[in-house]
């Protein structure tokens, strides 16, 4: 009887001859991922301060451009370590098949915190790219579970990192980089740079209005938009009452506003009777896009001064029923401060339905899902 052929050895890291399976390139596209991850990671920590305030650590209410800066920043640094990380992984993979599967505890370290690494690597990009098309797919808050994978991926990098430490410091030294079979191949790495770069500027136009016409992929089109901002979610979606419409009930509405002082009604009229003001602020939406625009109406810290003044924090709330972006609070600085509105009037006309008519808020440096549109309720907390 014959005997069969034996089945193949799995490969060897040796086996995978190409150049690019090298360790410089593996450091090297490493570094710059390094770099990527970091930038995504403090601003979205910036990001996550925004939106969770912690009272010991408060957020400046200046400059007014700067969650615009700092949110760009964000998605194009996450933006860009999509092929970065491809490119690493790439470069890196033979070194799954290096045997034994279970080796040394620091190697077994290694291999555990590489699957962490990579697993939350891709849901953290994947997360955020869905939330920027604005594609809410997964079943779960947003924000919570981007938030929770971020640590979890920052902690494992920290562990793979250090780990590392020895390989890549030695990969890195001249002597590692002459050793290298491929001497760095700077074309890989160029090229991955060049792609990283090409994803950045072809989806940036949604912040970066001069790139507007380049970037084909951006996510909104800001100049495009009925008076020049887009709209994230409209006056339907968020089933505000259709009784709330410029056309028909422009004088009929009224805010109610808390203070320390007591409790009053603001109608419309009265609203209209305080000095307007005009400012230039932002809207700079999480989901990847801002607009500078001009907004017109009353400072909050005015209509606070009909009861008793700005004491303290204030609620804003909205006609939304329900929904996460109902209500906001207003750290005290930010409603004291005079750039910070109660709109009535964007970019020269008077507020659409979708852009938050009757009256929203605008405040400077403040994340767009905390520009509470539809507002009808204002409340110090003392
Ligand atoms: N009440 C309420 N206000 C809201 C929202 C919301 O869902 N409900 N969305 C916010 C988000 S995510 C953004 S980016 C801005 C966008 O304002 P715009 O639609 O006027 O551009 O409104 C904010 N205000
Ligand atoms: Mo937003």
């Amino acid at each position: 009887m014959r005997k069969l052929p034996a089945p193949p050895a799995p490969p060897t890291p040796e086996d995978f001859t190409s150049p690019v399976h090298d360790r410089t390139v593996v450091a090297r596209m490493g570094a710059l991922l390094g770099v990527a991850f970091t930038i995504c990671f403090l601003t979205g920590i910036l990001s996550h301060l925004h939106q969770y305030p912690i009272s010991w650590l408060p957020i400046p209410t200046g400059p007014a451009w700067g969650y615009r800066v700092t949110q760009g920043l964000h998605v194009a640094s996450g933006t860009a370590s999509v092929p970065l990380l491809l490119a690493k992984l790439y470069a890196a993979y033979p070194r799954l098949f290096t045997r034994p599967v279970v080796g040394s505890p620091v190697q077994m370290l290694e291999r555990a915190s590489i699957a962490v690494l990579v697993g939350s690597s891709l849901m953290m990009v994947s997360t955020g790219i869905a939330n920027v098309a604005g594609w809410y797919v997964f079943g779960f808050g947003f924000t919570k579970v981007h938030w929770a994978f971020a640590w979890v991926a920052i902690g494992a990098l920290a562990v793979h990192i250090a780990v590392k430490l020895p390989a890549i410091r030695d990969a890195l030294t001249p002597a590692g980089v002459a050793r290298s079979k491929s001497n760095g191949r700077r074309g890989f790495i160029l090229g991955a740079l060049a792609v990283a770069t090409g994803a950045v500027v072809l989806t940036v136009g949604s912040t970066i209005p001069a790139l507007d016409k380049v970037s084909v992929l951006r996510s909104r089109r800001p100049r495009n938009s009925p008076l020049g901002v887009p709209v994230n979610r409209t006056a339907a979606q968020a089933r505000i009452s259709p009784d709330l419409d410029p056309a028909t009930g422009d004088d009929s509405w009224q805010l109610s506003v808390r203070g320390t002082t007591g409790e009053r009604v603001v109608t419309a009229a009265e609203l209209r009777a305080l000095p307007q003001r005009t400012v230039s602020l932002p809207i700079a939406c999480v989901e990847g896009w801002s607009a500078d625009a001009t907004w017109q109406g009353v400072r909050l810290r005015d209509v606070l001064d009909l009861v008793g003044g700005v004491g303290g924090d204030v609620a804003v709330r909205s006609a939304e029923a329900s929904g996460t972006y109902r209500e906001s609070l207003l750290p005290r600085a930010y409603a004291d401060h005079p750039s910070t509105l109660l709109a009535l009037r964007l970019n020269g006309s008077r507020l659409t339905r979708d852009h938050g008519f009757p009256v929203r808020l605008i405040a400077p440096n403040r994340p767009g899902v905390l520009q509470t549109k539809w507002v009808t309720d204002l409340e110090v907390r003392s």
